[in-house]
């Protein structure tokens, strides 16, 4: 009899939205398998991945020939479909309403800006060989620093996580966008205390998937370092 198919994601770790997919994963236990795709080497691009996902990134999971995109779309899915803790994703609805809230904020708020950041400071760079101009960094941060301030007042203001006493979907994809300048080089965190503490009980939280998932991260961080 032909058994039913674990849960597949096509990843790669470099990208903050995959990260935090790969940790709920380890976290919850779902049985799954992992398929590498090499943004650097275009892999996103074949045809055949292409058939998969016409937008050509990453994440990508296929459950039992049920493909989805979208991080956020993916984990909400597993977390209801395979039962996850309900901190994760709460099913009371006022609960569930405020990590829904969070993560609609987030996809325009944390993560272009995070994103922004280690675009110029590593991307950009990458491509063209030269620094990018220091105004246009300077910018970003600054954008940055205003979502950080809500992140601060509007959403932690005096609740352990983003979302209340528990670790939940948004605290997740947070802390990976929150991670990702970090690659060249830069904490942004290291003058934000109330974040911090965040960060570390978050860290606590996903015990050891937090370090695996950003291994390819703080290698990346340490080769920009020994360039200075
Ligand atoms: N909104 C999507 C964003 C996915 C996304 O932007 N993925 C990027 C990596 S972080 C990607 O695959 N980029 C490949 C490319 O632009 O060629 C999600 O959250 O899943």
């Amino acid at each position: 009899m032909a058994g039913r198919k674990v849960v597949e994601v096509y990843l790669d770790l470099l990208s903050q939205p995959c990260r935090a997919l790969q940790i709920f994963l380890r976290c919850t236990a779902i049985p799954h398998k992992v398929n590498r795709v090499a943004l650097r080497k275009g892999e996103q691009k074949t045809p055949e991945y292409t058939k998969l996902n016409p937008m050509q990134r990453v994440p990508v999971m296929v459950d039992n020939g049920f493909v989805l995109t979208e991080s956020d779309a993916i984990l909400k899915y597993l977390a209801t479909k395979y039962n996850a803790p309900d901190h994760w994703y709460p099913r009371e609805p006022q609960r569930r309403a405020k990590v829904d809230e969070y993560t609609a904020w987030h996809h325009t708020n944390t993560r272009p800006h995070a994103a922004k950041v280690f675009i110029l400071e590593v991307l950009m760079p990458r491509m063209t060989g030269q620094p990018t101009e220091a105004i246009r960094v300077q910018n970003a941060l600054a954008d940055l620093s205003g979502t950080l301030d809500r992140l601060e007042d509007m959403f932690l203001k005096r609740q352990p996580f983003l979302c209340g006493d528990d670790i939940s979907l948004a605290d997740l994809l947070a802390i990976c966008e929150i991670m990702q300048p970090l690659g060249g080089g830069r904490d942004i965190l290291h003058d934000r205390p109330k974040l911090l503490r965040w960060k570390s009980r978050v860290q606590s939280a996903l015990k050891d998937s937090f370090d695996e998932a950003h291994a390819v991260l703080y290698s990346l961080r340490d080769k920009s370092k020994s360039k200075l």
